[in-house]
């Protein structure tokens, strides 16, 4: 296996070769099931507080689209829920599939949303970088939001907008003045569970937060992610579209799903 990736040769089922962490115990994404999820009232409110200037970057890596912050102070944060202290927002990115109803990474009672946004941060009152976090079980925080086919939603054309200059794998543009709890729909009610990172090393580091309230996108909207390249401009192989990039939902194993909301 040359690199890991989403297509067969590459893709999910392989990355257990190189990463043995792919069947850990605390793995990501999961099948929420809503039965079986506990209300905490001791969950506290979500609490988002993003500075617009502090969004910088916008390239495809690769595996998926991101937009970077700059991580070097806490002007832009996610507190409350589930979290101890705040965590600084480090990126967000997208993960989507081949057709409208397929591609989210979690699931609720099995059911597929059309793509999922993640939104990383990381625990920076424990750890001086990204990287020291990533390895720590309350390290990350992941707040990650639904998106279903409907309206066009004018926030992400900001996003879209970009990819003529950033079709090929390793592209990159300016992107900033953009604050992504313009992402977030009207409700912050929340499922959280202890996880992982949903691509290579699968680091188990992640609290994740995932909204119940999808947000709309339209499907000329989700055509537009699907037309970014996995592939480099030089390639010397055919160029591949990044048709599906998300992974499968994985054991829950000895966990328990707390919910915001009765
Ligand atoms: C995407 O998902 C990228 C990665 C990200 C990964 O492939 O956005 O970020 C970069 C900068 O390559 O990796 C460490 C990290 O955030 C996994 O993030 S996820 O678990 O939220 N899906
Ligand atoms: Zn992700």
């Amino acid at each position: 296996m040359q690199q890991w990736g989403y297509e067969k040769h590459n893709g999910p089922d392989t990355w257990h070769d190189l990463f043995p962490l792919a069947n850990g115990n605390h793995q990501s994404p999961i099948n929420i099931i809503t039965q079986d999820a506990t209300h905490d009232p001791s969950l506290q409110p979500l609490l988002v507080d993003y500075e617009p200037h502090s969004a910088k970057v916008i390239s495809n890596n690769g595996h998926t689209v991101t937009v970077e912050f700059d991580d070097g102070d806490d002007s832009s944060v996610l507190r409350g829920g589930p979290l101890v202290g705040s965590y600084r927002l480090r990126q967000f990115h997208f993960h989507w599939g081949p057709s409208d109803g397929h591609g989210s990474e979690h699931k609720v009672d099995g059911v597929d949303y059309a793509a999922e946004l993640h939104i990383v941060h990381w625990n920076s009152e424990k750890f001086s970088s990204f990287v020291d976090a990533a390895y720590a079980p309350d390290g990350l925080a992941v707040l990650a939001v639904f998106l279903k086919v409907g309206e066009p939603n004018r926030y992400i054309e900001r996003i879209t907008d970009t990819f003529d200059a950033i079709r090929s794998k390793g592209k990159e543009s300016p992107f900033t003045n953009f604050d992504p709890s313009c992402l977030l729909p009207a409700s912050m009610d929340f499922w959280t569970y202890p996880g992982s990172l949903t691509v290579p090393p699968l680091l188990e580091s992640v609290i994740w937060t995932v909204l119940k309230e999808p947000i709309s996108v339209s499907c000329e909207q989700l055509a537009k992610f699907r037309s970014l390249l996995f592939t480099n401009e030089t390639a010397e192989i055919e160029s591949c579209c990044m048709v599906t990039n998300h992974r499968p939902v994985q054991p829950l194993k000895n966990r328990n799903i707390r919910a915001s909301f009765v």
